[in-house]
């Protein structure tokens, strides 16, 4: 059994959004709290094949905007620079264009949604899990079969110039564009429970893009997926509703056999939790059970590709350790 390298972005830390405002009023702590790390930290560290590797750099600005806006990274850095220590930052009006509007207001053209407040570290701790993401992939470019990124704040509702859904930055994209590079075509496949509408905005045809999620009608990131869909290059399998273990392993299964016949050389792996029926982020019920992780995993590891994994969601943090452990179990068997 080979080792995995697991990159730990330990900026994480600074990015911790007090409340979630996206079912309105009274808001909720936010789900995406940094105790998720130190949970599946915890796993990790007993885990024998795992070597863990900190993460200390910021993906540089430069490789960032080959996938995002410069004036959309300069408002983030601007925004959280201008923030006080404790502040949470929610622009107060929603339009197109807000460029000649004073900063405060101008996040209006890039926030999709309440739920994802800008803190002062929130831009670096998302660079900061860019960068664990383009470490791994750095890594699997050199020649690893695989990596796992510990992504957080995660990235796949983070467009070219979006925020949303708790993403900044398209963790998995950025690790997708540098294998590219080194491999031809990848596909991203996204697990995570919700659409992931940000990578969405990416596919084309050197990044082919594949998910099974709930219905995005019926939860968030709420649209017509397939209207949205204008390229090519992307797969979309909405789930039932109250979808169990057996049926969400015979779509991932025909999800697994179209990407065998593709041209991917390389696969991303957005890989989320809340999938997990008992995660309460969930809008429609999807009922995965943990021991399902261990066979998701074997399913897709069947590929044999070469493979960056990157955390997305999973929320309910007393059941993270051991989901992430039994797809490991199954990942690495
Ligand atoms: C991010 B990721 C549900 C509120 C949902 C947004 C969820 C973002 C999920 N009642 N708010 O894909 O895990
Ligand atoms: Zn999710």
């Amino acid at each position: 059994m080979s080792t995995l390298p697991v990159f730990v972005p330990v900026h994480h830390a600074l990015h911790q959004p007090r409340y979630d405002y996206s079912d309105g009023l009274p808001p909720v702590p936010h789900p995406e709290c940094a105790r998720r790390l130190d949970v599946l930290l915890d796993i990790l560290r007993t885990l024998d094949p795992v070597m863990l590797r900190e993460v200390e750099d910021l993906a540089p600005l430069e490789q960032l905007e080959q996938l995002h806006d410069a004036d959309y990274l300069a408002f983030l850095q601007q925004i959280a620079d201008s923030l006080p220590e404790d502040a949470d930052y929610l622009p107060g009006i929603f339009r197109d264009d807000l460029s000649r509007a004073p900063m405060p207001l101008r996040g209006g053209m890039y926030c999709r949604e309440i739920g994802t407040p800008i803190g002062r570290g929130s831009f670096t701790a998302a660079r900061n899990s860019a960068a664990a993401a383009l470490a791994a992939a750095e890594d699997v470019a050199r020649g690893e079969d695989c990596a796992l990124a510990l992504c957080r704040p995660p990235g796949h509702h983070a467009g070219r110039r979006r925020y949303g859904g708790y993403c900044y930055l398209n963790n998995a994209c950025l690790a997708a564009r540098q294998l590219g590079t080194h491999h031809g075509p990848v596909a991203v496949l996204d697990v995570d429970y919700h659409l992931g509408d940000g990578s969405l905005e990416f596919a084309d045809a050197s990044l082919h893009y594949w998910s099974l999620h709930a219905d995005p009608w019926t939860s968030y990131p709420w649209l017509d997926a397939q209207a949205t869909c204008t390229t090519p290059h992307v797969h979309l399998v909405t789930l039932p509703d109250g979808c169990d273990g057996t049926t969400y392993l015979g779509l991932l299964q025909q999800v697994v056999d179209g990407m065998a016949e593709s041209e991917c050389r390389a696969l991303v792996l957005s890989l989320g939790f809340d999938t997990l029926g008992t995660d309460t982020i969930q809008d429609r019920p999807i009922r995965l059970e943990v021991r399902h992780y261990r066979q998701m995993a074997e399913r897709i590891r069947a590929l044999e590709l070469p493979t960056v994994i990157v955390l997305e969601g999973g929320y309910h943090v007393p059941r993270l350790g051991e989901s992430m452990r039994a797809f490991l179990e199954g990942w690495l068997a």
